[in-house]
């Protein structure tokens, strides 16, 4: 789903239904109709998937760390992406691209930098595009259990659950080291580090409040990537999230959504 007001973008969201096709329709109709302004223009377009080119994955664990600011922040996110073999060279390189705008002219990317996490070297194709992960939703189940517990922390927020399912999916593939992330939202300022290591940890105040430049890097282990299929697998291959990934995997036609 896509919709605008004046041909400018004002929400987005993508879901993969499995049964439950008839019930997802009008949620993104809501969502749609429920931004801060009201679109003069709704856009859904709905895209066949072959069952069995499902896979499933676990969602990464999730805790926060609290830092006093950006400088702090920086501190807490280099010490995660140490700890999962990042060098000191590609965090620096990462931090200075997401802090000064990742695209040429300094400007947001739409898609994400991936990073050689020995060298600091981009290997994106497309350097002003990047590279845009899609296709990835949670199953039923997995959507409810983690909107209790994340309320239950407070942090509840359709935000935290999209870059969740993002990370999650970013991290299920084993080239993938860690991954930064911070938003272009000039008002909304905590971020995450997350792997398969460390899980999803948010840090607050990763960048001023004001501030418009984001985007995220995929820190990979460059040997034996097969780059063309790392990309098709973060834009092209469905992923569910599952509380039950082994399961659901090993018997996909059991699936309840
Ligand atoms: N795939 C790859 N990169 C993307 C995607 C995507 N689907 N969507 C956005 N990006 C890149 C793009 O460069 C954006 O400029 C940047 O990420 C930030 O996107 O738990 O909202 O959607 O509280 O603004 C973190 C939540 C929120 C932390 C991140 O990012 C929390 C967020 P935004
Ligand atoms: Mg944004």
């Amino acid at each position: 789903m896509r919709s605008t007001l004046n041909d400018c973008h004002l929400s987005g969201a993508e879901r993969i239904a499995v049964n439950e096709f008839s019930m997802v329709l009008p949620e993104l109709v809501m969502q749609a109709l429920s931004s801060c302004d009201v679109p003069d223009r709704i856009v859904i377009s709905v895209d066949k998937i072959d069952p069995s080119s499902v896979t499933y994955t676990a969602p990464l664990r999730v805790r926060t760390i609290e830092s006093s600011s950006s400088e702090d922040a920086a501190g807490a996110a280099s010490e995660v992406l140490r700890d999962c073999g990042i060098s000191p060279a590609a965090v620096e390189k990462a931090f200075h691209l997401l802090s000064t705008g990742p695209a040429s002219g300094g400007r947001n990317m739409r898609g994400a930098v991936i990073m050689d996490g020995a060298t600091g070297e981009r290997m994106e194709p497309d350097k002003s595009r990047g590279v845009r992960v899609s296709r990835v939703d949670y199953t039923a189940d997995a959507r409810q259990t983690l909107i209790t517990m994340l309320s239950k922390q407070g942090i509840f927020h359709r935000r935290v659950m999209d870059a969740l399912a993002i990370a999650s999916k970013v991290s299920g593939r084993s080239e993938t080291a860690a991954e930064l992330c911070w938003s272009d939202d000039p008002d909304y300022t905590t971020g995450y580090v997350a792997s398969q290591k460390s899980g999803y940890v948010r840090i607050t105040n990763m960048k001023k409040l004001g501030d418009s430049v984001g985007g995220r890097v995929f820190f990979v282990n460059s040997k034996n990537l097969n780059l063309d299929e790392y990309i098709f697998y973060m834009e092209k291959k469905p992923v569910l999230i599952s509380l039950r990934p082994a399961f659901m995997e090993f018997h996909p036609s059991t699936s309840s959504g």
